[in-house]
C-alpha cells in the first residue's frame, strides 16, 4: 500500500477574512472561496447562487454567426442535416441536444457515432461520402472534428457544409481544418470567456442561439433549463473543470434532473436505481452511477442506442434501451473485474514488473473499451503511472494514465516512431503499434522512467484545503458548504484537516475493513459553537488497517484529514467526518 502524503493549499488568510467580512460569509467557506480564485464579493455571491442569466451570450462565439446562418437555412428548406458525433457521454448528449433543438424548429436531422473498435475514433470520409449520396448538404460534428483535415477535404470536394463543433485542444500554431465554421472557444480569436467547455456545451450553446433567434422568452423559461439536464450529465462525465459556466450548467442541470421528463432519462435512473423524487442527485450520481451506463455502450457495443434512448417516445423502448446499457455495463464491469484480477496476480508474481516506475502491463485480448479503466485502476493500487496495452491480431492497443507531476505524453512521444498513431495529454495517453514492437517499446519506457521518476517514491497526494477543529462544525456551517457544490473537477469536496483530536473510546472496526472512531477536539481554545458539541463519530471506510498501523486506542490524540458528511440514518442521523487520513499528533 503506497503511502499517503499531505498537501496543503496555500492559504491567504487577509484576502480570506476580507472576503468574510464584506460577503458575511464564514471564515472557512471565505478560505476556500479564495483558493477558488473568488475574491470579490459579488464573484462569491455569484459563485454560491448560480442561474440561468450567468449563461453567456452564444454569440461570443467565434463562428457562431455563420453557423447559426446556414443552420437557420438548412431548418428552413427541410434539408437532412447529418451530426457526426463521438461514442462517450459526451458526444451522445451533444448529439441528442443538437438533434431536439433542430427538429423542434421543424428541421430534419440524421445523425451517425461511430463504432468505438470498428471505426475508431473521429470523422470518417467513407460515412460523408454515404450521407452525400443520401441529399445530405449540411454536416455538423460534435465533441470531434478538430483535427479531421483530410475529411474535411473531402467533405469540401463532395460540395458538403461543414460545421466542426468541438472541445479539444489546439497546439499552439496548430491549422485548422477547412469548415464553413468552427466553434471552439480554444482557438486562439475566440474570445468566448468559457475556455473548457466539454462538446456538449458546445453544442448546447449552438443550440441556444438557433433557439433564442427563434423565441427566446419561450427559451429562456423552458427549453434551455431541460437542455441543461444533458449538458450538465456530459459536463460532469467529462471531467472539465466546474467553475465559470460549466459550474452553471452542471448546478442548473442537476437541479433539473430532480424532475427528468423524458422517457429514456426515467428509465435509465430506474435502471440505475435513483429516486430524484427521493434524493436529489449528485455530481457523484451523474460521474459514478449514470455516466459508466451511458459509457458502457459505447465500450462494449454501439453507441447510437444512447441517442435512441434520449430521444423515444416510446415507454417500453426506453425500458428495453435501459435494459440494455444496464447489461452492458454489467459485461463492462466483469470484462474489468477478470482483467484486474489477472493484473494483480502479475504484479504480485513478477516481482521486476511490481517494481518498475512506470508499469507498462499487457495482455493477449483484453477488451479495448477497459483498458483506460483498468490503467485507472492500476494507478490508484499502486500510485504509479500504468500503461494497460491490449495485444489482438498483432497489434497491441494501450491506455495509459499518470500521477501528479509526471507528463506521460512526454514518455510516450519518446517513443513516437514506434507507434502507427498515439495522442492524449499529460495524465492520459492512447496508443497503438504492432506487437512485435511492444519489447522494444518496455525497454525504452523502463529507461525513461528510470532517468525521470527515480527520485520519486510513489506516494498518494491528498490535498487538504484548510483547517477547521471539530468544536467548529455545525448543521449552519455544513449548510453553507453544501452550496460549494456540484463538486468534481476544478471544484474538489473540501478537505479539512482538524490538530489534535483525541479518541474518546477504542477505535471500533466494522465489518473488519473499516472503522469508526469517537472523536473530541483536544484544545485550549474557547468552548464549542453554539450547535456544536464538540464531539464527533468519524467513519474510515476500509481504514481499519490504518488505525491498526497506528496503534490507536482511547485517549490516543490524532491529526485527522476528513470531509463532512451528514449522516441522513434515523437513529445515528447526524454530521459526522468521513476519514481521509490519520497522522498521529
Ligand atoms: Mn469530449
Amino acid at each position: 500500500m503506497p503511502r499517503q502524503r499531505w498537501s496543503f493549499v496555500e492559504p491567504h488568510p487577509a484576502e480570506a477574512t476580507a472576503l468574510a467580512k464584506a460577503a458575511r460569509l464564514p471564515q472557512v467557506l471565505a478560505e476556500l472561496l479564495v483558493a477558488r480564485g473568488i475574491v470579490q464579493p459579488a464573484d462569491a455571491f455569484a459563485f454560491l447562487n448560480p442561474e440561468l442569466g450567468h449563461l453567456h451570450d452564444p454569440f461570443l462565439m467565434l463562428g457562431m454567426d455563420a453557423a447559426v446562418a446556414r443552420l437557420e437555412r438548412a431548418i428552413a428548406a427541410r434539408e437532412p442535416v447529418l451530426l457526426y458525433g463521438d461514442y462517450d457521454v459526451d458526444g451522445t448528449t451533444a448529439v441528442v441536444l443538437l438533434k431536439t433543438a433542430i427538429e423542434m424548429l421543424g428541421g430534419v436531422v440524421r445523425f451517425h457515432v461511430p463504432h468505438r473498435l470498428r471505426e475508431g475514433y473521429g470523422l470518417q470520409s467513407s460515412v460523408l461520402e454515404a450521407a452525400c449520396a443520401e441529399g445530405v448538404r449540411l454536416v455538423i460534428t460534435v465533441d470531434t472534428g478538430m483535427r479531421a483535415f483530410a475529411e474535411a477535404e473531402t467533405a469540401r470536394k463532395l460540395g458538403l457544409d461543414l460545421i466542426i463543433t468541438d472541445h479539444h485542444l489546439l497546439e499552439a500554431g496548430d491549422a485548422v481544418p477547412h469548415a464553413l465554421a468552427i466553434l471552439n472557444p480554444n482557438q486562439p480569436a475566440c474570445a468566448y470567456p468559457e475556455k473548457f467547455l466539454c462538446g456538449a456545451a458546445i453544442a448546447l450553446k449552438l443550440a441556444q442561439a438557433v433557439l433564442e433567434r427563434r423565441d427566446q422568452v419561450r427559451t429562456r423559461e423552458k427549453t434551455l433549463p431541460s437542455f441543461l439536464k444533458m449538458a450538465a450529465i456530459a459536463t460532469i462525465a467529462d471531467a472539465v473543470p466546474l467553475k465559470g459556466e460549466n459550474r452553471v450548467i452542471a448546478a442548473l442541470g442537476l437541479r433539473e434532473l430532480r424532475r427528468p421528463a423524458g422517457l429514456g432519462l426515467r428509465a435509465l435512473f430506474a435502471a440505475a436505481a435513483l429516486d430524484p423524487a427521493a434524493r436529489a442527485i449528485t455530481g457523484f450520481d451523474v460521474a459514478f452511477r449514470l455516466a459508466p451506463r451511458i459509457n458502457a455502450a459505447g465500450r462494449m457495443d454501439v453507441a447510437s442506442e444512447v441517442i435512441e434512448l434520449f430521444t423515444t417516445r416510446d415507454q417500453a423502448r426506453a425500458a428495453e434501451l435501459a435494459a440494455k446499457l444496464e447489461r452492458f455495463n454489467g459485461e463492462r464491469r466483469s470484462t474489468e473485474a477478470a482483467a484486474l484480477t489477472a493484473i494483480e496476480a502479475r504484479l504480485g508474481s513478477d516481482a521486476e514488473l511490481a517494481a518498475d516506475r512506470l508499469l507498462v502491463i499487457d495482455g493477449q485480448g483484453w477488451h479495448r473499451g477497459v483498458i483506460g479503466i483498468l490503467a485507472s485502476r492500476v494507478v490508484e493500487r499502486t500510485a504509479k503511472p500504468a500503461i494497460v496495452v491490449s495485444v489482438e491480431d498483432g497489434v497491441a492497443h494501450g491506455s495509459g494514465r499518470s500521477v501528479d507531476g509526471f507528463q506521460l505524453l512526454n514518455a510516450i512521444e519518446s517513443c513516437a516512431d514506434l507507434f502507427t498513431r498515439f495522442g492524449g495529454h499529460a495524465f492520459a495517453v492512447g496508443f497503438a503499434l504492432p506487437a512485435e514492437r511492444l519489447p522494444e517499446l518496455k525497454r525504452r519506457l523502463r529507461l525513461y522512467a528510470e532517468e525521470h521518476l527515480a527520485s520519486r517514491e510513489p506516494e498518494h497526494l491528498l490535498r487538504i484545503h484548510a483547517e477547521l477543529p471539530l468544536d467548529r462544525i455545525t448543521s449552519v456551517l455544513a449548510g453553507w458548504l453544501r452550496k460549494l457544490e456540484p463538486f468534481g473537477h476544478g471544484n474538489p469536496e473540501p478537505v479539512f484537516v482538524a490538530r489534535r483530536a483525541r479518541l474518546l473510546a477504542p477505535p471500533r472496526l466494522m465489518k473488519e475493513r473499516h472503522v469508526r472512531l469517537e472523536l473530541a477536539q483536544d484544545s485550549v481554545q474557547p468552548p464549542p459553537l453554539a450547535g456544536s458539541s464538540g464531539a464527533l463519530r468519524a467513519i474510515g471506510w476500509s481504514l481499519a488497517f490504518r488505525a491498526q498501523e497506528l496503534g490507536l486506542a482511547q485517549g490516543s490524540l490524532i491529526d485527522l484529514a476528513y470531509r463532512i458528511r451528514e449522516n441522513e440514518h434515523p437513529d445515528f442521523g447526524g454530521l459526522e467526518a468521513e476519514i481521509a487520513g490519520i497522522e498521529l499528533a
